[in-house]
């Protein structure tokens, strides 16, 4: 059942200076156009309030082509109002469903959650590990650096956003959906035993064992945990809008299915919807998922 208890606020971050590819400004806007506030209603759920963050949306400059850290200055300002914002939320009681924005949004949702949680679980979905730095990055963009920031890796981390709390513990932190790592994502990943199902796992234990371990890992001794949801976890061609699609990612039933346990445990404090793109988008199609997906994480049944 839905927990009726449940008040939702809903944050928009409509930022794309992450991920430096236009559109992905525009995910709030048509996750909302999809149906998102119609859903919670139809749920019974309570609508507390709708934020709009003021994050940074045109850059003075355009990135050098060579920069490590595209746009930091940008990402530093999104994440410290997002940040803020999501703290107020969650000090008020709230639920907060946070609408990206680029993935590089993390950065500002965990630094408000941290400011609140002393001990969070993640679980990431996610095609990438987002676990760059300055050096390991092939591209500069942000948006493939911001785990790597929530748990400490690399010059800019969380603890440069104010009111940030503890990094997320590495063996708290699991990723899900994987199938497109860099090289020093990998080392990284294997060097410090962080647990990442990628499609692989997932074809040979099946999405339900690997949730059970997911939750189990994520859930450990925290205070709750948080669901960092990229679109591009999914198969594009079922969620096409998103900037870096891989082939070979969660079909529909199978990201359903993980919302719907994870709404059974009870544990979930947050979410955040990131990447989605309206402009590569079909008929909103990846927005409409993006509004399934968090009904069923907050506790749709169909009976
Ligand atoms: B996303 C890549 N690993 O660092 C990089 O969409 C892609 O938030 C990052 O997962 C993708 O540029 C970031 C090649
Ligand atoms: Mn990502
Ligand atoms: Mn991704
Ligand atoms: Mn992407």
């Amino acid at each position: 059942r839905p927990d009726a208890a449940k008040k939702i606020q809903l944050i928009h971050a409509p930022f794309w200076l992450g991920g430096g590819r236009a559109g992905a400004e525009l995910g709030p806007e048509s996750i909302i156009e999809a149906g998102m506030k119609r859903q919670l209603k139809n749920m019974g759920l309570e609508l507390a309030g709708e934020t709009v963050v003021d994050v940074p949306r045109l850059a003075a400059e355009p990135a050098p082509a060579m920069a490590k850290m595209k746009y930091l200055q940008e990402v530093k300002e999104m994440a410290s109002l997002l940040g803020e914002q999501v703290y107020r939320t969650v000090g008020a009681g709230l639920f907060p469903l946070i609408m990206g924005g680029d993935h590089s949004i993390a950065i500002g949702t965990l630094a408000g959650l941290t400011g609140h949680y002393g001990n969070l679980g993640l679980i990431w979905f996610d095609a990438h590990g987002d676990l760059n730095t300055e050096e390991t990055t092939p591209s500069g963009n942000i948006h493939g650096m911001s785990l790597a920031a929530a748990v400490g890796r690399g010059s800019f981390t969380l603890k440069d956003i104010a009111g940030s709390g503890p990094y997320i513990r590495k063996e708290n932190v699991v990723i899900i959906g994987a199938r497109e790592l860099d090289l020093g994502e990998q080392e990284y990943i294997r060097a410090e035993g962080i647990t990442c199902f990628t499609m692989h796992e997932i074809d040979r234990m099946g999405i339900h064992a690997v949730m059970e371990q997911a939750i189990a890992i994520a859930g450990r001794g925290t205070d709750g945990v948080h669901v960092s949801f990229d679109l591009d976890c999914l198969d594009p061609l079922e969620a096409c809008g998103v900037g870096t699609p891989v082939p070979g990612g969660l079909n529909y039933r199978e990201a359903h299915y993980a919302m719907e346990l994870l709404a059974e445990t009870g544990l979930v404090t947050s979410m955040e919807l990131v990447e989605v793109n309206p402009l590569l988008d079909q008929n909103r199609r990846t927005a409409r998922l993006a509004v399934e997906l968090a009904a069923s994480l907050l506790g749709k049944r169909i009976l």
